[in-house]
């Protein structure tokens, strides 16, 4: 009798599993490099993620010098340069970041030593879509996320 309650349990368990939301995939993006955390890049410059997938990305501003603020805003394939380009005349009351189609995914500003969760659903059409920094004149703060099949 007891073994088989055990049984029904460890069915119900395996049933339970499998019908759960799919975890989301979890991403560690930074700011800077390991030797200069200063530096206006972004700790990897590729990510890589299956389409559609429930993504994490846990974005921290590694800086140390107050009021240096960075975002991560996700862009439709090619238009990295245009979405910097149009992010001084959104304004500080944007986060500098313009509401156009082109920006699919955005962060609010993030301060130096803080981070943030990012939680979003990747594009599910396959591509580079690049991501980056809308804070004037962080135009080398920029990356690909690869969606992959
Ligand atoms: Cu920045």
């Amino acid at each position: 009798m007891k073994k088989t309650l055990g049984f029904i349990f460890l069915g119900l368990a395996l049933a339970t599993s499998s019908f759960a939301a799919p975890a989301a995939v979890k991403i560690s993006l930074g700011t800077g490099t390991a030797k200069d955390k200063e530096k206006m890049v972004y700790s990897k410059d590729k990510l890589t993620v299956k389409a559609g997938a429930q993504v994490a990305l846990t974005f921290k501003n590694n800086s140390s010098s107050k009021g240096m603020t960075h975002n991560w805003v996700l862009v439709k394939p090619g238009k990295g340069q245009m979405v910097q380009d149009a992010a001084p005349a959104a304004g500080p009351g944007k986060n500098w970041t313009p509401e156009i189609p082109e920006v699919l995914v955005k962060s609010k500003l993030i301060d130096a030593g803080e981070s943030e969760e990012i939680a979003f659903t990747a594009p599910t059409e396959p591509g580079d879509y690049p991501f980056v920094c809308t804070f004037p004149g962080h135009t080398t703060m920029k990356g690909i996320l690869k969606v992959t099949k």
